[in-house]
């Protein structure tokens, strides 16, 4: 899906994971690889245009989030202003307070309206619904019989629309809402004819449709491999008859990608399902963010770009990060991740991750241990700010003065001297900094 798109892309991502730091430079080397990337998938310009300014703005203007390096920043905010061009959070279609709830899909012809009737009525079905499926579609009579077929092969009741009736379309569209509605169907899923093009009497006549049945869900069913003309189509079935979902049919073939991501701004309707292959399997419940994910290559960055910002949010925990990072961590930090610890902070969450052995189980108990905690504390505030930066430099004669200073015995010193440094050294392990590398 997206194959070229998300390949392009991913070399921004790649990019820009390679530059420690973002400069007006090399951030406009990335708006411009993702501008061509974007144009090239048939991304409406004006789209393009916004996302760009968006990401610009955002990029240059957002307080840099501790625990993230600038590049991961960026990435994130593509991300999000991508997951924003597919329709933000996803949303599932409605179903009425009094069945049934009339699902009717509108669209050009062989866009994928009456395969995806049958998806529909699959997936209804499966989450324990009873559909009830019908055709609208009264002018071809092996229309009627495409969506009865389907509907056999599913097990899913179809309402015969009989050729007497299609003569008081009016009259029939009653009836059928009647019929659903006594029987306990829900959803009511309606096909309904194609066209070419979009044209009055198509549109006088969905209108009929519209009226009769009142529609919870009116769907613009696109063919995603037609790009920019799904877009337009979309656009002038949302002007005249009005649409509250879309579903994007064959993202299983070599589609760009440029209808998937322009459709929702130019039509302010969401996408709510895809269709990925001709079987009624083959339907899948959109999820705005999955897919910029999909396109943008992310996979597991993103749980690490939450899980830093998370952690970044808490406390200190970016800046703590860093220093690690660095291997600049002095006692003074170990204090403050201890009192992070007692308020179940980010690096002892960290902690959480890695084997309960050595020093990282020391972590683990100084979370749970109050008052061992109160006394590390009070053996780190009885030292000098030069001792607290450099432990080596603890001799005898000075551990015997915090001892004294702290009213602990020197044992503990030594323990807690020993913890410190074995924990430091822990953190110097490439095991570790690779942990942290992720982020980085
Ligand atoms: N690969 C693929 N093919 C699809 C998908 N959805 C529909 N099709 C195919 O597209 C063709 C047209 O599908 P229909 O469901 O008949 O389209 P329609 O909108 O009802 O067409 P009209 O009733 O003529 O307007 C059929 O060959 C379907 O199998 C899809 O998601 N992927
Ligand atoms: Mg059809």
């Amino acid at each position: 899906m997206f194959e070229q798109l998300s390949g392009r892309l991913g070399k921004v991502v790649k990019f820009l994971r390679g530059e420690v730091a973002v400069t007006e430079k090399n951030m406009a080397e990335a708006l411009r690889m993702m501008r061509l990337a974007l144009l090239e998938a048939d991304v409406n310009y004006k789209v393009v245009k916004d996302f760009e300014a968006r990401i610009r703005a955002k990029a240059l203007g957002e307080e840099v989030l501790r625990g993230l390096n600038p590049a991961q920043q960026v990435i994130k905010i593509v991300h999000e202003e991508l997951t924003g061009m597919l329709g933000g959070a996803h949303k599932s279609l409605q179903f009425a307070g009094r069945p049934p709830s009339v699902f009717m899909l509108v669209g050009l012809q062989g866009s994928g309206k009456t395969t995806t009737c049958g998806k529909l009525a699959r997936w209804a079905a499966g989450a324990g619904r009873h559909p009830l499926l019908a055709s609208f579609d009264l002018k071809r009579p092996a229309a009627q019989d495409q969506l009865a077929t389907i509907a056999r092969s599913l097990d899913v009741p179809f309402y015969e629309a009989t050729p007497a009736r299609a003569a008081e379309p009016g009259r029939a569209l009653e009836e059928l809402r009647a019929y659903a509605a006594n029987r306990g169907f829900d959803p009511l899923i309606v096909d309904t004819a194609g066209r070419l093009h979009v044209d009055d009497e198509l549109m006088e006549e969905l209108r009929a449709v519209r009226d009769a049945l009142r529609p919870i869900e009116t769907i613009y069913v696109g063919d995603a491999m037609t790009g920019q003309d799904a877009v337009r189509s979309a656009q002038a079935f949302e002007e005249r008859i009005g649409l509250t979902a879309v579903v994007l049919t064959k993202l299983d073939g070599d589609a760009r990608g440029g209808a998937a991501l322009s459709i929702v701004s130019a039509t302010g309707r969401p996408i709510k399902f895809i269709g990925v292959g001709e079987k009624p399997d083959r339907l899948e419940v959109f999820r705005p963010e999955r897919m910029a994910s999909r396109i943008l290559g992310l996979g597991d960055i993103l749980s690490l770009i939450e899980k830093a910002q998370d952690e970044a949010e808490a406390s200190e925990a970016g800046e703590m990060a860093r220093k690690l990072r660095k291997r600049e961590f002095t006692l003074d930090d170990f204090k403050k991740q201890i009192r992070q610890m007692k308020r179940m902070g980010p690096l002892s969450d960290l902690a959480g991750h890695l084997p309960q052995v050595g020093p990282f189980k020391a972590l683990a108990e100084a979370r749970i241990d109050e008052s061992r905690v109160a006394r590390f504390e009070a053996i780190i505030d009885s030292m000098t700010p030069a001792e607290r930066a450099d432990p080596k430099i603890l001799d005898g004669r000075r551990r015997a003065r915090i001892a004294r200073g702290s009213g602990r015995p020197v044992h503990e010193v030594n323990q807690l001297v020993r913890q410190f440094q074995e924990l430091r050294k822990m953190m110097k392990s490439s095991s570790f900094q690779k942990l942290l590398g992720g982020l980085k």
